[in-house]
């Protein structure tokens, strides 16, 4: 009589003659290093929108205990959040392959049976599944808001925030686990060669297939595949940051791989002047004001300024990039306007310029708004630009005035400014 075919629950069938401690450990010791620096990028991507400064900035105001760690975003180097967040989204896109892999790796486990021997092992099976849960909600979420940036719903940042931190928990609790037992596989293969080694309980000898189909291609062949897919997703995201030909290279970032148009304003716009339903007769130089308000010593004071106004007031130039969240950034644009401080002073504020909240012509989008911490206001190269690159800003830049602060994240970087409140957010 023939056996039953087994089941996924029955060592016997899973049979690829990859799986195994060296697959697993050397995954596994990548995602250590790869996912801890995702963490910390991401943590730090999300203080640089100054959360803690005012509600409007504040993606996830229900944060509690988990903003703990929140500081003032300084303004040097002014490259510091295109480094960031680039490491971050390009990162994560590379570590995709790496991720898959390693999940395909251990799936015999996520069939094993009885469910739990024990409550420890219970609470260890119920880890993972946060483990496993959470890399793959974090890895699906930051990939759909790279690129259908248009399409998510506005819970995208709280979902990425307490989705890392259900994960990162788990994260911490599994590689203190694992990691030892990684490390001691990888050294005891490279002593002791791969063939009729025995491993010890808990250091992945269970996931070696008992009856193995004859390989198809070595470990090596493996990784190295695995390893070319990650290479592939780099070399068609890195691109996204940089100039020229690399740019067009970019062919998976949503907004990278199109070509931004040549010229002094030919750099990349996240969302038009038309999607953002900014209306032509309110730009217009006889419509447009800027109402900066200031209050000082209880006086409130606003002044209100027409474009041609604005232009006779000092024109200071500062070369700085806009970083997107999205990982896409562009290299240091040579944009000329007034300095914040210099608006600030207008209104009462003489030396120490305080916070401000910039709002947009724009009436709707949660962007139409951003609040400045001091320290931006005060650096002199953070600018209320009215001309980039030598030219006037073009609708979908931000005309007739956008903001520009070094280092901080494209969304501080308020285009079509209207009203600019300093002091007392
Ligand atoms: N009013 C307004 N300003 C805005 C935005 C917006 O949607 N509305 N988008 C912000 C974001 S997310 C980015 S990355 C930058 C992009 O500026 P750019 O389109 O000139 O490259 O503008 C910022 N300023
Ligand atoms: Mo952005």
């Amino acid at each position: 009589m023939r056996d039953a075919p087994p089941l996924p629950s029955s060592p016997g069938f899973w049979r690829s003659p990859l799986r195994g401690p060296r697959l697993t450990s050397v995954l596994g010791l990548v995602l250590l290093v790869g996912i801890t620096v995702l963490f910390v990028t991401g943590l730090v991507s999300y203080a640089a929108y100054n959360p803690d400064l005012a509600p409007v900035n504040d993606k996830t105001p229900d944060k509690g205990l988990l903003g703990f760690y929140l500081f003032a975003w300084p303004t040097n180097p002014q490259w510091l959040y295109r480094l960031t967040q680039g490491v971050h989204v390009t990162l994560g896109v590379t570590l995709i392959p790496v991720l898959l892999a390693k999940l395909w790796s251990v799936v015999p486990r996520l069939f094993a049976l009885p469910p739990a021997r024990s409550l420890t092992h219970a609470l260890e099976r119920l880890s993972l599944l946060l483990l496993v849960g959470g890399a793959l909600f974090e890895f699906v979420t930051g990939v759909l808001n790279v690129q259908l940036d248009y399409l998510f719903p506005g819970s995208f940042y709280s979902l990425h925030f307490y989705g890392a931190w259900v994960f990162f928990a788990a994260f911490v609790a599994h590689a203190v686990l694992k990691a030892p037992a990684a490390v001691r596989n990888l050294r005891r293969l490279r002593e002791k060669g791969e063939e009729g080694e025995e491993f010890e309980k808990g250091e992945e000898g269970d996931l070696v297939a008992p009856a193995p189909d004859p390989p198809t291609v070595s470990r090596r062949g493996a990784l190295w595949f695995v390893g070319g897919g990650s290479l592939l997703l780099f070399g068609t995201t890195a691109g996204q940051n940089f100039d020229g030909p690399l740019r067009r290279t970019a062919l998976l970032a949503p907004h990278g791989g199109a070509e931004p148009g040549s010229g002094p304003s030919g750099f990349q716009i996240n969302k038009t002047a038309a999607y953002a339903g900014i209306d032509t007769a309110e730009t217009g130089e006889d419509a447009w004001r800027l109402v900066v308000t200031g209050s000082v010593a209880g006086r409130t004071e606003t002044v209100r300024l027409s474009l041609a106004q604005l232009r006779q007031l000092p024109l200071h130039s500062a070369a700085l990039p806009i970083a997107c969240v999205e990982g896409w950034s562009t290299s240091d644009q040579w944009w000329r306007g007034v300095r914040l401080r210099d608006l600030a002073a207008l209104v009462g504020y003489e030396d120490d310029p305080p916070d401000v909240l910039v709002e947009s012509l724009q009436r709707r989008g949660a962007f139409r708004h951003a609040a400045l911490r001091a320290n931006q206001v005060a650096d002199p190269r953070s600018l209320l630009a009215l001309y980039v690159n030598g030219v006037r800003l073009t609708p979908d830049h931000g005309y007739p005035a956008r903001v520009i602060v070094p280092a901080a994240p494209g969304v501080l970087n308020t285009k079509w400014v209207a009203r600019m409140t300093f002091g007392r957010l």
